[in-house]
Formats: structure tokens, C-alpha cells, sequence
């Protein structure tokens, strides 16, 4: 057949079905066909530590960079001594629902010393001005997530210009590379500037320095840029001068003297002159080869498919804007999975800190709270796909927070709450400050220190690493500790319960909110199973047996609801943002459709209640719910919110998306990005009840797709295919041997595996 007809034949293909679902991953880029103008529009590169938006501008670039470890004060113990002759009052308070007294003898007595935490700051930007750009043509700019490089071109005179910035974390530099497509023609001015009050720039040789000073605090900044060009380099005033180049390369490193939460005598021209005399030698080539190797080892790890459509090669505002009229893109949905699976690699690497509200990226002094950690859901969404998207050492800088959490917040158990162990409440720092900060109706919240725990348990669920658990066990009991001492019992019911405390962010402080329960059950039964696996503290896991049946249970109230509290007094008409004490439905697994029905139906009425709006990371929770729930096109629905375009102005809902992809809380919020991906990764594999359900939350509008690299608990690896809304294969690779559950609609195979081989089945679960 002559190639003609072959063509002429797969165009009647296409007409006769639709719109034709190719396999492929498509193109897995972020692509614009015009510079960013806003914040929200430049794009994110990142390693782990130091990272930067670029705008991709055609006269001039700015590149508005961040190093993780500049933020306002200094090392400091928030806790408020002799806080805790006041607990006693308080819960009598609470226990005679005298809530407005409670709250205002904690206001006076119990908050964190000062009131506030501080907020992470942004470094400086990189600005480069072309010569005689004004009148450009072919443009593009893009984020290749495969390769983790920005790219930039464009033509002026017939020339072609290319720019591609990088963030190495082999070389802990940012990269940017400058080509023109004609000898002598790139020409530009380079320089830094910052918001910062106290700065200083200093040009010296082929390079500049910027040093910051954060006001009423104890850390400083310096970063210093070196160019290599094959151009005519000088400097002119406060900027250094590039002529007549054809290439030219800049490296950026940026450090402080933060050494960690109690130590701030490090010495960034030291860190950051030795960074720079590692590469200054070396072509971009080779800094770029070896970032790319670094990167790919772990992206290349895991590949998610919903065929495209063709729509892959619209650019990305425009598909989102498209997605919110008709959500029938499905290379998008595998794009935004990636894309989270980028920005942890970009935000969050061993031996970094964990990704705040904005990862590593933030443009402004006083950012949107503060940029920090917020623990009664934030934090922890940040870190939902980790293990599921095979990236599980990213999810190291978590535990390393909960290292320091469980130093400083042992003061705050003993001042706050006479208690030993340790414990967080609802925000942290870079200083890990850990007592109750801002108000006392949603700042005391006594979640958190089991919430962070769980995160170390499902790290060893997913890798059955005993080393791990071994070395980490210590944090998970002295959080359990802690609310061991902690549950006091309610002199009305008799049942131990959390006093005082609040349902993240409803409700003032109350006794004993639903969520603080199922957090701590989580907690007391992970220790109790884990000190089993590792032959410790037997009595401290028989206590926690003992204690567990007398914590206040799941409740289910007069409208059929999930009851949020100790009374039954939820609002059906309320439509909060939060969904707390849905948490034993995700991400934890107390309530569910096989052992407890009746309350998934109460938690699935509750979740009916508070509607289908909320801000990003709302959505992205909801996805989650609705997943366990098993209704994938409600799940969908909630997915078609988060990706649509957050600024469009007829959209009265609040969540969404914005042109460069980023969650719009809004502002901007990277929690609804990664918690929308492992909502995404939630209706095709779940594994929290012991064994491996397959597409049990597959959306109609996702009717073909593969997935290879998932991880599931019990130390497995899967790939599998479904085609017509149907399972065509699976593959499991078992990577420390024992048993396997898998079940796919009414089918359930159970088998023996071991450790490092792989087990084929078709559709129907038969081995192959
Ligand atoms: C919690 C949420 C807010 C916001 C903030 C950072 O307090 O209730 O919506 O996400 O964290």
C-alpha cells in the first residue's frame, strides 16, 4: 500500500470514531507561545533547594530566584512557659461550653511566644537586557518536564535565538545557557537586584554577587553569577556587559548562613565560592548531561497514559482555559500528574527542606502565610503522591522535619501540656517553632504530631524498609507518647478525647473534634503493629490496646452525616473548605466501604453537604474522597475544578489553576498540585486496605490508559493497561517478596511472590 492511502485510510479512522486517543505519552511539556507577564504565568525550575521562575521575556529575562533557607528571625523556642497550669482551666471551660471564655484565657496564657512565626523570603532576581530584541517573531517557551529545563526561542533579524535555564542538583547550580543562531549577535546587559531592604551588589571579574540581609532576623543571603562567553565581557556601572557573542553560559549559586533550626553560623561565600570553582571549568554540556542523567534516574521511573487527542500540542493556558469548556483532554490529566511528580523532584530531595506552601518558590517579603508550613492538611498533601508516583526519597526532608519537630516540640509538650513526648500544632517554620501560633480558635490543634507520624509509616508500608522503620520508630512513639498523656477523659461521656483542640479551621476550640480521634487511633494502632515488626516497647504498645476502644469513636449524626464533632450539631448548609473528619477516609483507612459501611455512607452524606467548591487544595482532597468513595466521575468533576483557569473571571469558583499550571488556592498553593496527582493516582490503584484494587474509581472520561512504575503498599511496583474502561493487563514486580492481593471489580487473586521477580496477568486476573 503507497503511503498516501496508508494516510487517506487513518483519516476516515479518525473521522468515523472522534476524536482519536493515541498511546503515547504525548508531549510532556508546559508550553506558551508568549513571555510571561505575571508571576503565575513564568515557570518553575527547582533542585530541591535553589529555584527560580523565569519569564522568558524577549528584550528583557528575569529569572526571580529563592534559595530555600533565607527566611525572616532566627533560632527561637516559641514555647510559652507555664502555659500548662492553664490546660486544666481551659478544659472546664471547654466542658461547661464556655467556649468564648476558653478561648480567651488561651489567647491570654497558652499561645506560642511571639504570636506569630515568620514568614520565608525571596532572594533576588537575575536580569538580563537584550540589544535590539524589540522586534521578535516565532516565539516559544516551554518547561520540558522530561529533562527538567526551561527553553526559550525565538527570531530577531532572521537570527534564531535559544536561551535554557536549569536547576542541577548534582552541581547545585542554576544554569542558564544563552545560544545565538548567527556568529557575534547576541549582545546583552546582566545584572541582580532584590526586594530586600539591605543589599549590597558587587561586580567582580566575569561575574556579581548579591548579598541580602533579611530585616529583624538572623540569616543573609549571597549569591554570585559567573559567565563564560566567547563575547566581548565589561562591566558598566552596577551591571557586567556581553558583546558580540554567539553563546554564554551563567552559572548561580546562592547560599546563607542557616545550618539548621538551631544554627546560623554557616558561611555562604564559603558554600557558594565552592560551588562555583566546581563548575566554572566546565561546559554547559556536561552540567546539562549530568542533570539530566540525575533527573531522569528518578522521573523515568514511572510513565502515566490516557492517549492524546492531539490537544498535547495546544499550548498550556489555552488547554486550560479548553478544559474548563469540555474536560475531554486527557493528556493534560497525565501532564498535571507529572508535572506534580516535577516539582517535588524541583522542591523536595534528600538533604533539602521539605516543600512549603509554595515549594521553594516566592517573589514576595511578606508572602501568603508566610509561605511556611501548615500542618492541618497543607503539609501533608504536599506529600500524598510521593510514594504512589515512585519518587519515595523525596519524601526524606518530611522526615528530617519531623526530626527537628520532635526536639522542639518537646518543650512545647512539657510547657503547654505536662506532657512527655513531643508534639506540632497547625503551622511551622524554618526555627521548627511547634507551639500554637495566630489565634486560639483554629491555631491550637493538636493533629498534628500524628499526622506527620503516619508519613513515616506509609514510607515503610510502600518500601517495607525495616532499617527505616527502625531508625524512625523513636519519632512515631514520643509522638504517641505524647498524646498517651495527653487524652483526658471527657467528664460527660467518659471517653478519652483530645481537649483542647479544633477541627481544622471550623468551629473554634472545642473538646474533642472527630479528626484529633482518628489521627491518634492511626497513631496508637501504627505503633502498636510496629513495635510487634521490630520487638520493642511491648508494654507502651498493650497500653495503647487498652486505651484505644475508650477514645470517642466515629459518630453518625441526625442528618445522616459523619458527625465533625463530640455533639451533633453539624450545619448541613456549611460549605467549608475543610473536611476534616473525613480523615479516616483519606488519607487514612479506619472508615471504609468493607469494614464499616455505615459510617462510609455518613462520611460520603458529609462530604454531599460541604458541595463540590473550595479552594485548590479543597478540590484536590475532594478527589481523593470521592476515589475511596469508588465514584470516579464525581472524582472527575472535582478534577475538571482544579484544572480549570483560576483567574477567568466568569468562573465564580474559587479553586483552579493558573496559566503555568500552578494550584490557585488561589494565591497560588503547590499543596492542591500534588494533592490533585495522587487524587488522579487514587482512582486507578488503590492499596490502604491490604491489598491492590485496581481501576476501582476509573472516571468514564478516562477510558484507555497505561500505567507503569506505580507503587503500592506491601513493597510492590505495578504496570498495567485497561482499554473500553476495562482492565487488558497488569504487571506486578515484587520487590520484597511475600504475599499479593489484587483485585479488579468482583475478581480477587491472592499469590506468593519473591522479592525481585514480576508476575503477569491478563485482563481477568488470569496469569499469563
Ligand atoms: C490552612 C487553610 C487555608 C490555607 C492555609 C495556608 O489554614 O485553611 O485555606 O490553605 O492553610
Amino acid at each position: 500500500m503507497k503511503i498516501n492511502t496508508l494516510k487517506y485510510i487513518f483519516i476516515i479512522a479518525v473521522l468515523s470514531i472522534g476524536p482519536l486517543l493515541v498511546y503515547g505519552q504525548g508531549n510532556m511539556n508546559l508550553s506558551y507561545d508568549a513571555p510571561a507577564e505575571k508571576w503565575v504565568e513564568a515557570l518553575p525550575v527547582g533542585n530541591g533547594s535553589l529555584g527560580t521562575m523565569v519569564f522568558g521575556g524577549v528584550e528583557e529575562e528575569r529569572l526571580q530566584f529563592n534559595e530555600e533557607t533565607l527566611w525572616a528571625g532566627q533560632p527561637h523556642d516559641y514555647s510559652h512557659k507555664g502555659a500548662g497550669e492553664h490546660l486544666a482551666e481551659i478544659r472546664r471551660l471547654l466542658s461547661e461550653g464556655k467556649q468564648r471564655e476558653a478561648q480567651d484565657l488561651a489567647t491570654r496564657a497558652f499561645m506560642s511566644v511571639p504570636l506569630k512565626q515568620v514568614p520565608y523570603q525571596p532572594f533576588g532576581d537575575l536580569r538580563i537586557k537584550f540589544k535590539d530584541h524589540q522586534n521578535y517573531t516565532n516565539y516559544k517557551r516551554r518547561l520540558d518536564l522530561t529533562k527538567a529545563a526551561s527553553t526559550v526561542t525565538y527570531q530577531v533579524d532572521g537570527v534564531h535565538y535559544k536561551r535554557e535555564v536549569i536547576a542541577s542538583y548534582p552541581d547545585q547550580v542554576l544554569a542558564v545557557h544563552l545560544t545565538a543562531g548567527k556568529a557575534k549577535s547576541l549582545s546583552f546587559a546582566i545584572w541582580m537586584d532584590a526586594l530586600h531592604e539591605d543589599q549590597k551588589v558587587v561586580s567582580t571579574g566575569a561575574g556579581q554577587t548579591l548579598k541580602v540581609q533579611v530585616k529583624d532576623g538572623a540569616l543573609r543571603g549571597v549569591a554570585t553569577f559567573k559567565i563564560k562567553t566567547n563575547g566581548k565581557l565589561s562591566r558598566a556601572g552596577n551591571r557586567l556587559e556581553v558583546a558580540n557573542a554567539s553563546w554564554a553560559t551563567i552559572y548561580l549559586s546562592a547560599a546563607t548562613n542557616f545550618i539548621d533550626y538551631n544554627n546560623v553560623s554557616g558561611d555562604p561565600e564559603a558554600v557558594v565560592a565552592r560551588v562555583l570553582a566546581k563548575v566554572e571549568g566546565v561546559k554547559y554540556k556536561k552540567v546539562r548531561k549530568k542533570h539530566v542523567r540525575d533527573y531522569q534516574l528518578l522521573y523515568d521511573r514511572f510513565e502515566i497514559d490516557f492517549g492524546d487527542n492531539g490537544r498535547s500540542e495546544t499550548t498550556t493556558d489555552k488547554r486550560i482555559y479548553d478544559f474548563w469548556k469540555a474536560p475531554n483532554d486527557p493528556q493534560l490529566v497525565a501532564l498535571y500528574v507529572q508535572y506534580a511528580r516535577y516539582l517535588l523532584l524541583a522542591s523536595s530531595r534528600p538533604g533539602t527542606k521539605p516543600a512549603t506552601l509554595q515549594g521553594i518558590w516566592n517573589d514576595k517579603l511578606k508572602p501568603p502565610w508566610f509561605s511556611s508550613y501548615t500542618t492541618n492538611i497543607n503539609l501533608e498533601m504536599n506529600y500524598w503522591p510521593v510514594e504512589m508516583a515512585n519518587l519515595s526519597e523525596c519524601h526524606e526532608p518530611l522526615f528530617s522535619l519531623i526530626r527537628d519537630l520532635s526536639q522542639t516540640g518537646k518543650s512545647v509538650a512539657k510547657e503547654h501540656y505536662n506532657a512527655e513526648g513531643w508534639i506540632a500544632h497547625h503551622n511551622i517554620d524554618i526555627w521548627r517553632g511547634a507551639a500554637p501560633v495566630n489565634a486560639s480558635n483554629h491555631g491550637i490543634w493538636l493533629g498534628a504530631g500524628a499526622w506527620l507520624s503516619t508519613h513515616i509509616w506509609e514510607h515503610y508500608l510502600f518500601s517495607l524498609d525495616r532499617d527505616f522503620l527502625r531508625e524512625h520508630y523513636p519519632l512515631m512513639r514520643d509522638a504517641a507518647i505524647f498524646y498517651s498523656q495527653f487524652l483526658y477523659i471527657d467528664p460527660s461521656t467518659g471517653y478519652l478525647i483530645s481537649s483542647p483542640s479544633n477541627s481544622p479551621e471550623i468551629g473554634g476550640l472545642v473538646a474533642g473534634p472527630t479528626m484529633d480521634h482518628q489521627l491518634i487511633r492511626a497513631l496508637f494502632r501504627i505503633i502498636i503493629t510496629s513495635s510487634k515488626i521490630l520487638g520493642e516497647d511491648e508494654v507502651l504498645a498493650s497500653s495503647l490496646k487498652e486505651m484505644l476502644p475508650r477514645i470517642a469513636p466515629n459518630k453518625i449524626g441526625q442528618h445522616g452525616q459523619l458527625q465533625e464533632w463530640m455533639e451533633d450539631k453539624d450545619d448541613p448548609d456549611n460549605h467549608h473548605r475543610h473536611v476534616s473528619h473525613l480523615w479516616a477516609v483519606h488519607p487514612g483507612n479506619e472508615i471504609n466501604w468493607e469494614e464499616t459501611p455505615e459510617l462510609m455512607k455518613a462520611a460520603q452524606q458529609s462530604l454531599e453537604y460541604r458541595g463540590d467548591n473550595g479552594t485548590g487544595w479543597s478540590l484536590a482532597w475532594k478527589i481523593n474522597f470521592w476515589s475511596r468513595f469508588r465514584d470516579g466521575d464525581r472524582a472527575y468533576q472535582l478534577l475538571h475544578r482544579l484544572l480549570s483557569p483560576a483567574e477567568e473571571p466568569e468562573r465564580k469558583i474559587r479553586g483552579g489553576s493558573y496559566p503555568n499550571l500552578f494550584d490557585a488556592h488561589p494565591p497560588f498553593q503547590i499543596d492542591g498540585n500534588f494533592g490533585g496527582a495522587a487524587g488522579i493516582l487514587e482512582m486507578l490503584i488503590q492499596s490502604h486496605l491490604g491489598k491492590i484494587e485496581l481501576l476501582s474509581a476509573l472516571p468514564s472520561a478516562l477510558p484507555q490508559g497505561r500505567i507503569s512504575g506505580v507503587c503500592a503498599r506491601g513493597g510492590f511496583e505495578l504496570n498495567f493497561t485497561w482499554e473500553d474502561s476495562t482492565l487488558t493487563s497488569v504487571e506486578v514486580l515484587s520487590k520484597k517478596g511475600g504475599k499479593c492481593t489484587l483485585v479488579y471489580q468482583d475478581t480477587s487473586i491472592e499469590f506468593d511472590t519473591k522479592s525481585g521477580e514480576r508476575y503477569q496477568f491478563d485482563g481477568m486476573l488470569k496469569e499469563k
